[in-house]
């Protein structure tokens, strides 16, 4: 069994590379660019820009070391049937849920909004998994996807670090799911709940998972 080694936080961690998948979460337009649902709630989309180019690097090494790639999407169904009310009335955002903006109709399938951002977008043959809710395996096929490529570990990246990032990396942690998250490469409109999320998934020993750098497991993969 091939092994990378990580420097993780709380403790190193090694990694069968064949047994291991990349999670993208939610690198959409939506919540990085002007004009889209991140910015209808309020907040400064530009924050999370810096991680664009460190997971352009991540996602070139997990390809080159032939990892699973898996992307996720948050958004509905054009007739929102899948959209709970309690979550499309939330707030007062300027622009809701469905409502249509410069980049479509706000997290929509099939909207330009809604679509992975050109920098990170698949290649052919990485699944690319549409979910309704903050969770990745919440009403998803996640689970078996991984399951049936004996999938053990996942390095978890994407936005925002303590909405979708965590919520999924909570419910790989409960289903058996060994998780690293990729600090410098998950993004939060708030730089505090940025840090204070990746501190709260290896604290206590390592209560959700592990914590490393995207040089750390660029490195581990490269042996
Ligand atoms: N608002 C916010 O921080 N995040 C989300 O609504 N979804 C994701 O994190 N993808």
């Amino acid at each position: 069994m091939a092994s990378a080694n990580i420097v993780a936080q709380p403790a190193p961690v090694a990694v069968d590379p064949a047994r291991c998948a990349l999670v993208i979460i939610d690198m959409q337009r939506d919540f990085l660019e002007p004009g889209g649902f991140g910015e209808a709630l309020g907040n400064d989309v530009s924050q999370l820009r810096k991680i664009v180019a460190p997971l352009r690097a991540l996602l070139g090494a997990a390809r080159d070391a032939r990892l699973t790639v898996i992307h996720t999407r948050e958004g509905h169904r054009p007739d929102m049937t899948d959209a709970p009310r309690a979550k499309v009335e939330r707030g007062a955002p300027s622009l809701r849920i469905g409502d249509r903006g410069p980049m479509g109709r706000i997290l929509i399938r099939g909207e330009v909004g809604h679509d992975i951002i050109p920098e990170l977008y698949p290649l052919a043959g990485e699944p690319v998994l549409d979910k309704p809710g903050k969770g990745g395996f919440y009403q998803t096929d996640l689970d078996l996807m991984l399951r049936n490529r004996g999938i053990e570990t996942l390095l978890v990246c994407g936005v925002t670090t303590e909405v979708c990032v965590h919520t999924t990396v909570r419910e790989a942690n409960d289903r058996g799911y060994r998780c690293i998250v990729v600090g410098d490469c998950c993004g939060s409109y708030f730089p505090e709940f940025h840090e204070v999320g990746l501190r709260m998934i290896a604290a206590q020993g390592g209560i959700f998972g592990w914590v490393a750098d995207s040089g750390a497991v660029i490195g581990g993969l490269k042996g």
